[in-house]
């Protein structure tokens, strides 16, 4: 299998990270974000959305990070993504909670506008109030997700295993590194973070991400 991906792209870290923990070997092919390489043929051909990342597994193509977990997951039979009908329900609610809720608000909303030019809001006004609004969404979500959905007694994000959910999480709530978000606060979120940093491959496939948020270490933030 081939992984079309960018270091720096938190959507292919999370294909990446399931991809190894999940022990399915697939070769790195970068495309190239920062030149424009995903606007153009050959890849804009095979991803017509013009985003990392993209699975190639033999002559058939996926988009879409929670797809390509899922795939990953399915194709070794893993024990990530449960067969148990609402055990399975339970991560597809994680996945679905993580893209729909968390990643609009805190990608979205707060860091890209920040860390991406193309995203930054045409009036001062304008990205000072998308800053503000975000901030309080993502700060809701986060209670939530620390009180309610991991709680003082979670392991995981669905109970005691790691399931396909914790790496798309695990990767999505750490890019708020990128602006320096503080989770202290929020006690649940750091120990189930502290126990998804520790995974075998976490270092490698954020190791690029990593440098680039030290590359801005002394940008001033709005974050939580
Ligand atoms: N829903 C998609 C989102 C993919 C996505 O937004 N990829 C970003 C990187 S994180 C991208 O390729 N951005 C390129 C651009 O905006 O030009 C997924 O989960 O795979």
């Amino acid at each position: 299998m081939k992984l079309y991906y960018h270091p720096v792209s938190t959507t292919s870290r999370i294909a990446w990270l399931g991809a190894e923990e999940l022990g399915q070997r697939c070769e790195l092919q970068l495309v190239d974000l920062m030149t424009g390489e995903h606007m153009k043929p050959p890849y804009s051909d095979m991803n017509p959305n013009k985003l990392v990342p993209l699975l190639e597994d033999g002559d058939f193509r996926l988009t879409e990070s929670a797809a390509i977990l899922r795939y990953l997951a399915r194709k070794g039979k893993s024990p990530a993504y449960p067969s148990d009908l609402q055990a399975r329900a339970r991560v597809d609610e994680m996945m679905d909670w993580f893209n729909s809720n968390m990643y609009k608000d805190l990608a979205y909303g707060l860091v890209y506008p920040q860390v991406f030019p193309t995203h930054l809001r045409p009036t001062e006004a304008l990205q000072k109030g998308t800053l503000a609004w975000h901030k309080e969404r993502t700060e809701n979500w986060l209670a939530i997700l620390d009180e309610k959905l991991i709680g003082p007694k979670k392991a995981y994000l669905t109970g005691d295993a790691v399931s396909i959910a914790d790496y798309q999480g695990a990767e999505m709530i750490g890019l708020g590194d990128i602006i320096r978000c503080d989770y202290a606060r929020y006690p649940n979120i750091s120990r189930w973070m502290s126990r998804m940093k520790a995974l075998p491959s976490w270092g490698k496939v954020n190791e690029v991400f990593y440098g680039f948020a030290a590359s801005l270490k002394d940008k001033p933030f709005v974050a939580v």
